[in-house]
């Protein structure tokens, strides 16, 4: 999967993008991570990318000629890439919505700032994502959830384990059963017998005795 991330602030991204799972992947060339610096699509000599509203109001919006050449730029090195907004706006971000994107080739993720943007930039954008009701300061840190769930979803990517596919979430409502490890007994707290007894037919039982739904 090709992922171009729109941003102005690229040197955010490469502490989490660069680690584990996704350097692994990344290595194993099942996936490309890329930034567009916004600010290069800037306008004049201070590359401005941002402006009052219209209508007055607080804050400054982005600009829509930047973030049309950003996305223009980031469509010619991949045409059938989606566009993802990241808006405190946006539909929910979900493992089913995780999962869904988990087969596309390329996505595109632009990361607002300011107080928002200028209307017109949706005319470029598939989907507008939220990843929860509460507002940031930039929607880098949602570019990097949504870009982390995803990636661990490609297949091939956890290594040939099916975890991704069988835990909490996989069918977006079930939670997943308690786990334990060694030892049996620590400091008085014990492992659930059952556990140990080696019946898997009872151990599958009790496992999804244990499991919760979730209240969406
Ligand atoms: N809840 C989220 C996304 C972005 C963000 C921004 C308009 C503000 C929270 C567009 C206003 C982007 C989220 C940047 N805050 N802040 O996913």
């Amino acid at each position: 999967m090709k992922i171009q991330i729109i941003t102005l602030f690229p040197e955010m991204f490469p502490a989490v993008m660069d680690n584990s799972m996704m350097l692994k992947a990344q290595k194993n060339g099942q996936l490309d991570i890329s930034y567009i610096d916004l600010r290069d699509f800037g306008i004049g000599p201070r590359k401005t990318v941002d402006d009052t509203p219209y209508g007055g109001g607080d804050g400054m919006l982005l600009m829509p000629e930047p973030i049309f050449n950003a996305v223009e730029t980031a469509k010619n090195n991949d045409k059938q890439a989606k566009v993802l907004l990241m808006t405190p706006v946006g539909s929910k971000w979900k493992q089913e919505v995780a999962q869904n994107l988990s087969s596309e080739g390329g996505l595109i993720l632009i990361c607002g700032r300011y107080e928002g943007y200028d209307e017109r930039i949706l005319s470029v954008v598939d989907q507008k994502i939220s990843i929860g009701d509460y507002v940031l300061t930039g929607g880098e840190i949602p570019a990097m959830v949504v870009v982390d769930s995803v990636v661990r979803l490609i297949p091939g990517v956890l290594g040939g384990e099916t975890s991704a596919q069988k835990e909490s979430f996989s069918d977006g409502k079930t939670l997943e059963h308690p786990h334990y490890t060694r030892p049996e007994d620590y400091e008085g707290m014990k492992v659930p017998s059952v556990l140990l007894s080696g019946n898997h037919a009872d151990i599958e039982k009790w496992r999804k005795d244990n499991s919760i739904s979730s209240s969406e």
